[in-house]
Order: C-alpha cells, then structure tokens, then sequence
C-alpha cells in the first residue's frame, strides 16, 4: 500500500474550502492507502497567530477531522508539534535546500504580502518543513491543490540533492494526487479569491461549526449577479461567484457542474440558493454534532492523539535517526 502524508493547519475552524478541498478526500484515501495526516501546528505559527487559542484550534481541527471520518485507529491522526522528527529533519533540509529555490516559491510572496523584511524566517522555510513532514516518513504520494504542486516540486528537488550529497538512495521520490472537480472553493465575498480560514471576514466563508441559521444567512448573502443560471458551463465564464457557487453544489453532491445546471438551468439565483442552503445543511448537519460530542469529552480526542502520535513516531524516528546518521551526527549512546 503506498504511504499518503497530509496535513492542515489549525488557523482557525475548518471551512467548506478545506473540507472539499482535502479533508473529505481523506476518508476514502483510507481504505486505499497508508494514510498519515497531521494537524500541522509548526506550520500555524508561521503567520500571526493568538497563542491563548492555538492549543483550542488544535483539539478543534482534531475533533473536526474525527467528525469527518477520519478515524485514529484506521489511519495516523497526530499533532505536528508531538513528534519531533519533523523539526528535526527540517533542520537539516533548511540546510539542504538553497536560497535560490525559496526565492521562487510563489506562496511566500502572496502570504508575506508587500513587506517582505518583516515576515518570519518560518514562512520563508515553511516548504522545508513540509518537505520533511512527508520525507520523514517516507510518504510517496501527497494529496494536494494547485497552490500546493511548487512545494512538492521543492520536496522533491531536496530529497534529491540530500540522496546526491549523502550518497545514499534515501528519500523516495514524491507524487502528488490532484484531487477532483471543484478542487478550488472560493470566497463568498469575492470570487476570484480562495475561501480561507483566517479571512477576515467571516462572511467570506462557510465554517464547518455554522448552524443553518448562519448558512442560509451566508448563502443569502453571497455575492452573484443579476443573470439567471445558465444551460451550458460556457454561460458561467466570466461569473466567478455564479461559478463558485454551482462549483460547491457540484462539489457537495457529487456531481459535475454541468449536471448540477442542467437541474437548475434558467433559475435566478434566489431559488438556487435556497437549493444549496437545504443541502449544505443536510450534508453539514451530521458532522456538526458529532463534532460537539467529540468537542464535550476533550480527553477522548486527546487519547486519540496520542495514539496518532506513537504510531507517527514509530515510523519517522528510524528514518530520521538514518538521516541524520547519513548527515554525520554522532549517534545519541
Ligand atoms: N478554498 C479551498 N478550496 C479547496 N481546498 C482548500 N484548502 C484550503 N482552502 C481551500 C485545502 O485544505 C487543506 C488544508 O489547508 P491548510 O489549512 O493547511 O492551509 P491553507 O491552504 O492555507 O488553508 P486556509 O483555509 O486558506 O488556511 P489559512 O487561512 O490559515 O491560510 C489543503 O489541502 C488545502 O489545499
């Protein structure tokens, strides 16, 4: 079976961005794959964050993935911070990797924003992490999305030059597995920007805790335009929130856009939208609830955790400890 490695950040309450964009993904993934996925708590504070609620967001994205099916005994659920080989083998890739590389990763210019001197060396060397939380365990396939393809790229250009420099076939080489339709879920608010978790509007998004009064609220007031949906995904072109939103009505029951307008052809967008509320808060109704239950007994999902975190350690820790044999270090007596 190959070895899948994901993770997710615990910025805030997932979204219906990161739940069909990548976590709804997962639950199937294991009855494919060896799958590894980690609440990427390292990766969080690379951007500004409240350190009186990161511990709450971490036990909130555990207890959401739970919700969503991504059971601790059927796959590696842990915390990042728990299993320190990803730290450490960063290390030595932040040494690995070349200046020249990061200077091209398009992400860190979109999220250091204009003042470049004053972001954190951890953005800058994020990829270096992400590269060695897959290369720790020797995952070879990696569910990602468009934005994420350059930093798999980089992982792979670094376990190539550290097999090179060490003199050992030691890092496999990584594949991504593009997921499906409606990869992409943008924000309410405006269409041509992703639905993110830390947008500072709480409008932009749809988080997998709102109630269906705040869905339908949301929803209602998502942007679109005047035109009714058209027949043909042709008519969509130039609609980016028209688009976004058959895109999530797709996405959400499994269908392709095209089939999705060919029930609601001709409709404006209030009745649609009524549409898409009902199912949103069928489809997010259950996983809600189960969420609460987990959230109500934070020993449980703590247990869960643990569990995650000795099965991740019992994996990384040898290939680690080799890597760092390979790099020279004097073995710990
Ligand atoms: N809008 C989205 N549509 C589809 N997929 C998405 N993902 C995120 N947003 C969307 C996918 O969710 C997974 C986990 O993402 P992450 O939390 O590690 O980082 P991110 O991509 O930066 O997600 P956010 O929600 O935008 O977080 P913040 O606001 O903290 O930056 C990834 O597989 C991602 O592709």
């Amino acid at each position: 079976m190959q070895r899948v490695f994901s993770g997710i950040q615990p910025s805030g309450i997932p979204t219906l961005g990161n739940y069909l964009g990548a976590i709804r993904h997962w639950v199937p993934m294991m009855n494919t794959h060896e799958c590894i996925y980690c609440v990427v708590d390292l990766h969080a504070i690379t951007q500004p964050f409240d350190p009186a609620t990161l511990a709450v967001q971490t036990r909130e994205m555990a207890a959401a993935l739970m919700a969503c099916g991504v059971a601790p005994e059927r796959c590696v659920l842990f915390v990042q911070s728990h299993v320190h080989a990803h730290a450490r083998l960063a290390w030595i890739f932040n040494c690995v990797a070349r200046i020249g590389w990061l200077n091209r990763m398009t992400q860190f210019k979109d999220k250091a924003g204009k003042d470049r001197e004053n972001a954190g060396a951890g953005l800058y060397v994020y990829p270096n992490l992400m590269a060695a939380d897959i290369l720790a365990y020797h995952a070879t396939r990696v569910p990602v999305g468009e934005d994420q393809k350059q930093h798999l790229e980089l992982a792979n250009d670094i376990a190539q030059k550290f097999n090179h420099d060490f003199g050992e076939e030691f890092f496999p080489s990584i594949e991504p597995i593009i997921q499906g339709v409606a990869a992409r879920v943008m924000s309410l608010r405006d269409g041509t920007k992703k639905m993110s978790k830390s947008d500072p509007s709480d409008q932009a998004r749809i988080n997998l805790t709102d109630d269906a009064d705040t869905i339908a609220l949301k929803i209602r007031r998502a942007k679109t335009d005047a035109e009714p949906l058209p027949s043909e995904l042709a008519g969509l072109e130039g609609r980016a929130e028209a688009k976004n939103l058959v895109g999530i009505m797709a996405s959400i029951t499994d269908r392709q856009p095209q089939e999705v307008l060919r029930e609601h052809a001709g409709q404006g967008f209030g009745t649609f939208k009524g549409a898409l509320t009902d199912v949103l808060v069928s489809h997010l109704g259950p996983i809600q609830q189960e969420m609460r239950r987990l959230l109500a007994d934070p020993a449980a999902v703590d247990a869960g955790l643990r569990l995650g975190a000795e099965k991740a350690s019992a994996i990384a820790e040898p290939i680690v400890c080799r890597a760092e044999k390979l790099v020279g270090f004097l073995p710990r007596s």
